[in-house]
């Protein structure tokens, strides 16, 4: 038997289901001598059933006594193996589900467990067993243990407590827009907080002002953040599925062109998934502020790099659209398209583009995407 970690847990002996035969077997072999068939009176003694004074009693009738004795003996030989199948299954299944809770619970994980070689009795085999089965159930237990001490904050571990967004800091007095730490799962990000639009407490997670910042970048800068977090910046994929794991969270988009017009959408539910899933996004409950719905089109859609095309398209709708996105096929919305300044069809469909505003070609001049806990 082998187990996901690849260890093997140690041979047990089968018991060796005994038979009554092998009982009878072994007893003496009594065979009655011809002139013993009968008594002197004549008289046969088989099939003779009453009770009988042993030291009286007939060859034939000794040896029924034996057969019953030893068919008694193996009887409790039998329910004594039986008992002993039936603890070391048990011990077994609960050696099972404790390598199976420290494996699931950190899959990384890897446990030393001696491997036994079979020794030459079951005899042996069994108290090692029981032995390995002791050792596996200490260095389980050890291994839980440690898991739930390195998942609780401490004086030696990072995790750190505070606010899960900027919706808490507003709400605990902070009331000036600006880059704030946050704590989303107690894990440490900064993020621009706008605590001025509609009511404020918005987590700022993406923001295009003036095309200072590169945002044609591959899959591991998508899901660990990049940019200036006073100027242009996306916040990070993971962070994203912290945050939006913690709460339920709205969307809102907001965005100007070159004419100073300002205008916004509005999604009541807002969550990416984790990387598993390919940071899967989830929105819906549009509501209109000018701009129209560009965005539910992606619902439902992994996300896509320069370097990672997880889009339904036949195409490489990132690179075809140099920008990052949670690509359909391939989008309405690109708002990390390339930056360049209004109207321009040089290139077709790469600009910072909200179609349901400006059509394609028509490069925003600002694009900003934040979050806040739906009240
Ligand atoms: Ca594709």
């Amino acid at each position: 038997m082998s187990f996901p970690d690849g260890s093997v847990h140690p041979r047990r002996e089968p018991h060796q289901p005994r038979r009554l035969d092998d009982f009878l077997v072994t007893q003496p072999q009594r065979r009655l001598p011809q002139d013993q068939t009968h008594t002197h009176t004549g008289h046969s003694d088989v099939g003779d059933s009453r009770p009988r004074d042993a030291t009286r009693a007939p060859p034939a009738a000794q040896m029924s006594v034996d057969a019953s004795a030893a068919i008694l003996s193996a009887l409790r030989e039998l329910t004594e193996d039986n008992r002993r199948i039936k603890e070391d299954n048990l011990q077994l299944r609960r050696d099972m589900q404790l390598m199976y809770q420290a494996i699931t619970a950190r899959p990384s994980a890897s446990l030393q467990v001696p491997v036994v070689t079979p020794g030459p009795t079951s005899e042996q085999n069994r108290r090692l067993s029981n032995t390995v089965s002791v050792v596996r159930m200490v260095v389980s237990i050890v291994l839980i243990l440690l898991l739930a001490v390195g998942a609780h904050c401490g004086k030696t571990t990072n995790c750190v407590e505070g606010e899960a967004d900027c919706d808490e800091l507003l709400k605990n007095g902070v009331t000036d827009s600006g880059v704030y730490t946050i704590y989303p799962f107690r894990t440490s990000v900064d993020a621009y907080c706008d605590m001025e639009t509609d009511s404020g407490g918005w987590t700022v997670i993406q923001k295009r002002i003036d095309g200072t910042v590169n945002f044609y970048r591959p899959w591991d800068q998508y899901r660990d953040g990049f940019g200036d977090k006073k100027g242009e910046y996306w916040l990070g994929l993971q962070n994203l599925f912290l945050l939006t794991a913690q709460k339920k969270y709205e969307l809102r988009v907001d965005m100007e062109d070159f004419n100073g017009k300002k205008v916004f959408a509005k999604y009541s539910s807002f969550f990416v998934g984790s990387e598993g899933d390919g940071y899967r996004l989830s929105v819906s409950g549009f509501s209109d502020g000018g701009a129209g719905d560009s965005l539910t089109y992606h619902n439902g859609q992994k996300f896509s790099t320069l370097d990672k095309d997880q889009d339904p398209n036949s195409a490489h709708c990132a690179r075809a659209r140099l920008g990052a996105f949670w690509y359909n096929g391939c989008h309405y919305a690109n708002p990390n398209g390339v930056y360049r300044w209004g109207a321009d069809a040089t290139i077709s469909y790469v600009g910072v583009e909200w179609y349901s505003y400006t059509g394609y070609n028509y490069s925003l001049k600002s694009m900003t995407m934040m979050i806040r806990p739906v009240p």
